[in-house]
């Protein structure tokens, strides 16, 4: 299997968000793609390749051009505002219930509008890093439809969060609903099956009233973790697209035999919708190591997720979202696609 990968992701390191009330060190940093990369060389899954230009057409499909703009000029706006040594950009006002975004005015009252935490902020490198990981997306999405059967997006920054005019979860562009809309506008039908330990609010809200996209999730259950206000059982689509969104809300300590059952679920609905390409958000955050969840499968588990992703007989993109365990996330993300590879 062939991944594709953009070093631009190493200019994208912020230091700290705020949780709990207090600034804390963030878990996805730089070396997190690095050792997957390193783990899919030792291992020799497959070249690993630079991917190619796609411009900002097949963003503005699912991102608003106003979104795509602030991203670009938010961390110039910043530093204007607030002096070169303020580095990273992170709203302190929101428009939540009963006040107006604001998408015209001041860089705070941007941030405040299109972020949803405290966790993403923007550094110099985010817009270069960001825009890069849609290229690797969309390489990817190339590589399937020029006919392989599976390739891999090691993206980073993640996607999976992110809304059409919504940044937060370490997510600022979409990638996977990014490549999922290029593959539509070909006439493709496309499920995207989300394995991260949080639920893909971002990817949910793009594809909702969607009938040609069919988005499933397992997810730690949003009743008590983030995203808090995403990702509920009851959320089946609207419109059109009712039937189209399916989520399967996991409880706290999650091992692989529940694990599993929600998985086969899952594979079932995915084959009743009958899709032409799949499209996995590949989070490795369901460990039992990883320091921000709290999930209990072991690395030998990822090899039979592959394989059970393999048994749906699509061809397949995966694309890198979450996973904070560095001394495991490779191996556990390449379990996944070698397994795949037997399966
Ligand atoms: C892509 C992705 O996985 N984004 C996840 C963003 C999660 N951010 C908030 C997590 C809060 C977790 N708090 C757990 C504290 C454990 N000590
Ligand atoms: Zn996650």
């Amino acid at each position: 299997m062939k991944t594709f990968y953009s070093a631009a992701h190493l200019e994208h390191a912020p230091a700290n968000e705020f949780e709990g009330g207090r600034l804390t060190p963030i878990p996805e940093v730089p070396a997190r793609a690095e050792a997957v990369r390193a783990r899919i060389e030792e291992r020799a899954l497959g070249p690993v390749v630079a991917p190619a230009h796609f411009g900002l057409e097949p963003i503005l499909r699912v991102h608003s051009r106003e979104f795509a703009d602030f991203l670009v000029s938010a961390h110039a706006d910043w530093t204007k505002k607030y002096g070169p040594e303020a580095v990273e950009a992170v709203p302190s006002a929101w428009p939540a219930l009963g006040l107006r975004p604001n998408r015209a005015a001041d860089i705070e009252a941007r941030l405040g509008t299109y972020a949803f935490d405290t966790a993403t902020p923007i550094v110099r490198g985010t817009w270069e890093a960001a825009r890069s990981a849609v290229d690797v997306a969309l390489s990817a999405a190339q590589c399937v439809r020029d006919g392989a059967r599976s390739a891999f997006a090691l993206t980073r920054p993640p996607g999976h969060h992110a809304a059409r005019e919504l940044f937060g979860g370490y997510c600022y562009f979409n990638n996977v609903a990014i490549a999922t809309q290029w593959f539509a506008d070909s006439g493709a039908r496309c499920a995207i099956l989300d394995v991260d330990y949080h639920h893909g609010n971002g990817t949910q809200a793009i594809f909702y009233s969607r009938a040609d996209v069919f988005y499933c999730s397992l997810h730690a259950d949003p009743a008590f973790a983030f995203p808090h206000f995403s990702g509920f059982a009851d959320e089946r689509g609207e419109g059109r697209g009712e039937g189209a969104n399916l989520n399967l809300p996991l409880p706290s300590r999650t091992e692989f035999q529940a694990y599993e059952q929600a998985l086969t679920c899952a594979c079932e609905a995915i084959m009743a919708f009958g899709a032409d390409i799949l499209l996995v958000s590949l989070g490795l955050d369901t460990f039992e190591n990883d320091p921000i969840s709290d999930f209990r499968l072991k690395s030998d588990d990822y090899l039979e997720i592959g394989e059970c992703i393999a048994r749906l007989n699509k061809p397949t993109l995966f694309a890198l979202e979450g996973g904070y365990d560095l001394a495991t996330i490779g191996t556990n993300a390449v379990n996944v696609l070698e397994g795949f590879e037997q399966g």
